[in-house]
């Protein structure tokens, strides 16, 4: 029986809440897996050619134990594939939206329990796809993250490796949508009672208006890695042109259009939900409401709306027509005016508030540090003439690390750090969580920080080995430090191990319902542990999700309100189910 019971609530169970904790081990996982694919390359760069510490012997025999150039393009093309598609995107969007998009707008569980479950479950197979690929004969893919034709086709890399790992995109595809269609409907449909629009917290916003772009863009990539698996196996030309194609053939550059059409707007799929949770907490951890909410809120939805028009940035040097090229640059430069409105209105926030550093808040000030750097050096990049210089180079790898792995990395553990409370009924250290804190955020921008320095100098990015080159020979010593950091970042991480492992272990049981003394409803209705089906009664929601006054400490002796506390009623003590 005692089997028979954890299947069917850890494994078959379609409870929101399961199904968001199982998206983040299934995450994490996959989190250290791209990380140690990272130190490989980190490595290589530091010091080319030679043997890989502990593990060399074991994974590279047939090279002596170091990477060999074919490998290092293997390892690039999984680390970045395993990383956006298999590890943050499960942890922030698909742990966070499903744990806590449903308490937070007062709803029992997702609009379809069973498909959330499938989604899940779906994500899972894509993710042994994805390992599979590791065991064909001539090893998994290496045409990059963007698997561009001609080099993922049969002749630019034969076996059956890149197209498991296609294949594996495409299965990864339906889980996003799915799960994207099933959010949606849930936050369209099933908000309580009283929860108009500009009362939902930031996170639901964000994790909303990226579950849109998701069903909108994910499916024009499993288009074009469906098209891409007829090319490889069936014999069709969509993208095969010149040499190796019969009867004209077909066209490369199709297919990078739409890699970012779905590309660009990916970016954005995996900022916004980062950019919920750090207004939240932003105001949370200030004391004050959200400043100019509605604003923040409209950018955000100018953004999803403008997302789709800019992704020619991409292809500035792919022979765009100079006034094609012209076009998306204007459009980059105004999709970042929007962007700089939330980051002002978190300044603002945070400016004169009653400003706690409990662990959340530093991620979340990480978070607005390391995107301001990722930010505007994206602005460089958008300039069509310096991104001739730039594109391809490291500058380009540093630059959308600082958003895509730094931010996001810093938003889900601000998530993790804030949530975990309601999330396992256990407290985590404060103090180890400052150490993992300060450690990471230091290292993130001295490694990529590093890159882009690299890159302004001429390092090309996707190169075994950059020292062949005269001009690259001075770059060695800036490249071992980078490493050296990033070894640092490695081993930081076991700060945060340790710290879950002590909270299961022997850490606090967690009995407050809302340690953290704010309004929103996965706080203030829904009592720790969370039992099947959130609250006891649905929730009457009387304001929005940010209601802190210090007037009234006066009067109830706290400083804030639950969304859905009735003045009259509100009690001295915290509210929070008991
Ligand atoms: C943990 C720290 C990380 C380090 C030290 C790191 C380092 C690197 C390095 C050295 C490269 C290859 C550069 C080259 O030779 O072209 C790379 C590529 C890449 N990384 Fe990371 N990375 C990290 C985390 C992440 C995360 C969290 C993501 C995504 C969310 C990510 C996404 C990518 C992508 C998309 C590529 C491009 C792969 C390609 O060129 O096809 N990385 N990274
Ligand atoms: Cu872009």
């Amino acid at each position: 029986m005692i089997a028979g019971s954890f299947f069917s609530r850890y494994i078959v169970s379609t409870d929101h809440k399961t199904v968001g904790k199982q998206y983040l081990w299934a995450g994490l996982v996959f989190l250290a897996l791209g990380g140690f694919l990272a130190m490989l390359l980190r490595w290589q760069l530091a010091f080319p050619g030679a043997r890989v510490p502990l593990v060399g012997g074991l994974l590279f025999p047939e090279s002596g134990g170091a990477l060999s150039p074919d490998v290092y393009a293997k390892v690039f093309t999984t680390h970045g594939l395993v990383m956006i598609f298999f590890a943050i995107t499960p942890v922030l969007i698909g742990a966070f939206g499903n744990f806590v998009v449903p308490l937070q707008i007062g709803a029992r569980d997702m609009a379809f329990p069973r498909l959330n479950a499938a989604s899940f479950w779906i994500l899972v197979a894509s993710q042994l796809l994805a390992l599979a690929s590791f065991l064909a004969p001539l090893g998994t893919a290496s045409a990059g993250w963007t698997s561009y034709p001609p080099l993922s086709t049969n002749v630019g890399t034969p076996g059956w490796g890149q197209s498991v790992m296609v294949l594996a995109l495409l299965v990864n595809g339906f889980s996003t949508v799915l799960g994207g269609v099933n959010l949606i409907t849930t936050v369209i449909r099933l908000r309580a009672p009283g929860m108009g629009w500009l009362r939902l917290p930031a996170t639901t916003w964000g994790m909303f208006l990226t579950s849109i772009l998701n069903v909108t863009f994910v499916p024009v990539l499993g288009s074009a890695a469906l098209l891409l698996l007829l090319d490889r196996h069936l014999g069709t030309q969509f993208f095969i042109a010149g040499a190796s194609a019969r009867a004209g053939g077909g066209d490369p550059i199709a297919y990078q259009h739409l890699f970012w059409i779905f590309g660009h707007p990916e970016v954005y799929i995996l900022i916004l939900p980062a950019w919920g949770v750090v207004t939240d907490i932003v105001s949370f951890f200030s004391r004050k409401p959200a400043f100019a909410y509605p604003l923040t809120v409209g950018a955000m939805i100018a953004v999803t709306a403008l997302s789709g028009l800019v992704y020619g940035h991409h292809m500035f040097v792919a022979g765009l027509g100079p006034m094609l090229g012209q076009a998306f640059m204007a459009l980059t430069l105004v999709i970042s005016i929007p962007s700089a409105v939330i980051a002002l209105n978190w300044l603002q926030t945070i400016w004169r508030g009653s400003v706690r550093l409990d662990s959340p808040m530093l991620y979340a000030l990480g978070v607005i540090i390391v995107f301001g750097m990722g930010g505007l050096t994206g602005v460089l990049l958008g300039d069509l003439s310096l991104d001739v210089y730039l594109h391809d180079t490291m500058f380009v790898v540093g630059h959308f690390h600082l958003i895509m792995a730094s931010a996001t990395f810093l938003a889900s553990f601000a998530a993790i750090h804030f949530w975990f409370p309601k999330l396992f009924a256990r407290r985590l250290d404060e103090n180890l969580a400052r150490a993992h804190f300060s450690s990471s955020l230091v290292l993130l921008i001295l490694v990529f920080g590093g890159q882009m320095l690299a890159g302004y100098s001429g390092q090309p990015r996707r190169l075994f080995d950059p020292y062949q080159y005269e001009f690259l020979k001075p770059l060695l010593p800036l490249n071992r430090w980078t490493s050296y950091a990033a070894f640092a970042l490695a081993t930081a991480q076991l700060l945060f191990v340790w710290n879950v492992v002590r909270a299961f272990w022997r850490g606090a049981r967690e009995t407050d319902p809302n340690p953290w003394r704010v309004g929103t409803l996965e706080w203030t209705c829904a009592p720790t542990p969370v039992p099947v089906e959130n609250f006891a009664e649905v929730p009457q929601v009387q304001r929005g999700p940010h209601a802190f006054d210090a007037a009234l400490q006066a009067s109830l002796g706290r400083d804030f309100l639950g969304q859905a506390e009735l003045v009259s009623e509100a009690k001295p003590q915290s509210v929070g189910v008991k």
